[in-house]
């Protein structure tokens, strides 16, 4: 990749984790009430980075990390995990903005099933766009995000598995690695956990590289990994933001304030539940995202 050029590389070898690189770990109540971060559920021990979700008395703990203060414009982000299953758990692997104020937002790997059977791959630009990758995540996989100008190239196991190309962010963007638990509204993501869920899932990180953007001058970081079978896109979806936007500057405050319908979800096409005769129902999609930011601060479905 001579468009790429290593800024670390970390395979966890060490005893601790190299706050060099991961300037930051999470701490505090997050927004949905399900669970907190605490900066003790991040470890480092046989040469795996361990990021857990624990339940903890009533109620469930997980770990975070970033390299927030450090960020760039563009780069590559590698790294070698597998996501434990866990129904209600969910681990995220993304690009946030360096200045921790949220505007733009790329998941590289999310998963939104506690089986997991597939991974959501999202860019929330302008449209939102939203990949959904048929792969194992609880197995070993290496990932690969190349991130140009204009573009957002994923790869699985040296496979390309998802590519976008509108509204790439432009910003400083920092990496980071987290546990989230769902609360059981989170119908997108299955819902909370349940009986089945174990008490601990774990998300190990074999190695991380991330690479600069330098064009035509790199030092032939991030090669990719031998091929293995492809991954399959199973459904692309791009929900319009900005019509959204434009619904949810309308909505009357009852129908902000109202709790969204229950809803049957298809969790690998969210969107599902909002379609009428095939066509999405975006005052129904907004009154829904509203009712999340609401109850939480961010946007998202
Ligand atoms: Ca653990
Ligand atoms: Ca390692």
């Amino acid at each position: 990749m001579a468009d790429f050029s290593t800024v670390f590389f970390d395979d966890f070898n060490g005893g601790s984790l190299d706050r060099g690189n991961w300037r930051t770990l999470y701490s505090g109540e997050y927004g949905n009430g399900a669970f907190a971060w605490q900066p003790n559920q991040v470890s480092v021990h046989s040469g795996i980075l361990d990021v857990s979700i624990e339940r903890q008395g009533g109620g469930w703990v997980a770990g975070g990390l970033s390299t927030i203060p450090e960020g760039q414009v563009y780069g590559s982000y590698e790294f070698r995990a597998r996501i434990e299953e866990g129904q209600g758990t969910a681990g995220v692997i993304l690009l946030w903005p360096t200045n921790n104020t949220w505007s733009d937002e790329v998941d590289i790997v999310e998963t939104h099933r506690g089986d997991r059977q597939g991974f959501a791959f999202t860019n929330h630009g302008n449209p939102w766009e939203t990949q959904y990758i048929g792969t194992d995540v609880a197995d070993w996989h290496t990932y690969r995000l190349d991130w140009t100008p204009g573009n957002l190239t994923l790869y699985v196991d040296g496979q390309q598995a998802g590519r976008m190309t509108h509204d790439v962010p432009d910003q400083p963007m920092s990496l980071g690695i987290q546990g989230h638990v769902l609360a059981d509204s989170e119908w997108w993501y299955g819902g909370g956990p349940n009986g089945s869920t174990p008490g601990e899932v774990n998300i190990e990180v074999d190695w991380v590289r991330v690479s600069a953007y330098t064009p035509g001058r790199g030092d032939g970081a991030s090669a990719p990994a031998a091929p293995a079978a492809a991954p399959v896109a199973e459904t692309v979806v791009a929900p319009v933001v900005e019509t959204v936007v434009g619904v949810v500057n309308t909505v009357v405050p009852d129908a902000v304030a109202s709790a969204p319908a229950p809803i049957v979800a298809d969790i690998d096409d969210p969107w599902s539940a909002f379609r009428v005769n095939g066509q999405v129902d975006w005052a129904a999609a907004a009154a829904h995202v509203t009712s999340n930011f609401e109850s939480t601060g961010q946007w998202f479905i």
